[in-house]
């Protein structure tokens, strides 16, 4: 096999604790000849309801990545080795204009995703997933989304305004950019607005497990229910870091208690082996609120490390 073009740094010959701070200390490139992967930021926060802060999630995580080494022994694959990754840097965004910032996402994720990327953002609020869907469905046709989060995101609106991070995935619904009955939503609960919150949600045709039921199943049966609803349609992957409690995760905006660990996240994405995954995030990182030894972010920076491994053993 052909070394690929670009690679992490040599944590042998520049110790992981130097260098500039890259995803995984990939090369930062913009020339999309020789890449597999494309990690990339997107650092908007002004559509959140409770804490602002995602704007500093991107490089937050790319600190944590950091640490991260190449080799996946669970599913026996080198990452690095398979996919050509770079951090192809943040995209634009206009703060305070959700609208404007969907357009630059779209126009900057155009090229990647036209030239056969894998596209992996990291957040920002849950906002920017609808931008990333518009561009992806124009390539793929309505995707089968996988969400892991604390929260559905199918309101109608928050203050007024369709496009918040609450209401991302009913847009998405509504303009046909996914396929609800080909997608799972898991890991949600807490307190809700009122009792027909989550059949919001299942009225769009989503199948949504809660975090009570999903705590029923093991990660094996989980996947499994992905693979059965998901069956070959492209995927996109949305983890929104407050399926983690906030014991594991408490940098972001709206936590909610009795969440899932980090080792049942992990295994959760593991039991995903199969599936067509062709893009996906991680958002809802909000540094300011984080541990002191930055906890959220190193969680947030393995799950991305995780998916891309999903990615890798597909290709
Ligand atoms: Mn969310």
């Amino acid at each position: 096999m052909a070394e690929p073009p670009y690679r992490p740094l040599d944590a042998q010959v520049i110790p992981r604790f130097a260098g500039i701070r890259t995803f995984m200390r990939a090369p930062h490139v913009t020339d999309l000849r020789g890449v597999d992967v494309a990690v990339y930021g997107i650092p908007f926060d002004t559509a959140t309801t409770y804490r602002t802060g995602p704007r500093f999630g991107p490089e937050a995580i790319r600190s944590a990545s950091a640490l991260l080494r190449p080799y996946h022994p669970v599913h026996d694959v080198d990452v690095v080795e398979k996919l050509s990754i770079v951090d192809y840097g943040d995209l634009p965004v206009s703060p305070g204009d959700t609208q404007r910032t969907y357009r630059q996402i779209e126009e900057a994720l155009a090229p990647i995703v036209d030239a056969g990327i894998f596209p992996a953002a990291m957040g920002g609020d849950h906002s920017i997933t609808l931008a990333e869907l518009r561009v992806l469905a124009t390539k793929h046709g309505p995707l089968a989304l996988v969400q892991l989060d604390a929260h559905a995101d199918t309101w109608d609106e928050y203050f007024g305004q369709r496009y918040f991070h609450g209401t991302t995935f009913k847009r998405a619904a509504e303009e046909g950019l996914l396929t609800p009955k080909a997608s799972l939503q898991a890991g949600m609960r807490g307190s809700v607005y009122a009792a027909g919150d989550l059949e919001g949600a299942r009225e769009l045709g989503f199948t949504v497990v809660t975090a009570e039921e999903l705590r029923t199943l093991t990660a094996e049966q989980y996947g499994e229910r992905v693979r059965e609803r998901v069956g070959d349609t492209p995927v996109f992957l949305s983890f929104d870091v407050d399926f983690l409690d906030p014991a594991f995760a408490p940098g972001t905006g709206t936590p909610e208690i009795a969440g899932f660990s980090t080792a049942e996240a992990v295994a959760f994405i593991r039991a995903l082996r199969g599936i067509n995954l062709v893009a996906c995030d991680v958002v809802e990182v909000s540094p300011s609120y984080d541990g002191p030894g930055q906890q959220t972010a190193l969680a947030a920076a393995n799950v991305m490390w995780e998916l891309l491994a999903l990615h890798a053993l597909a290709r």
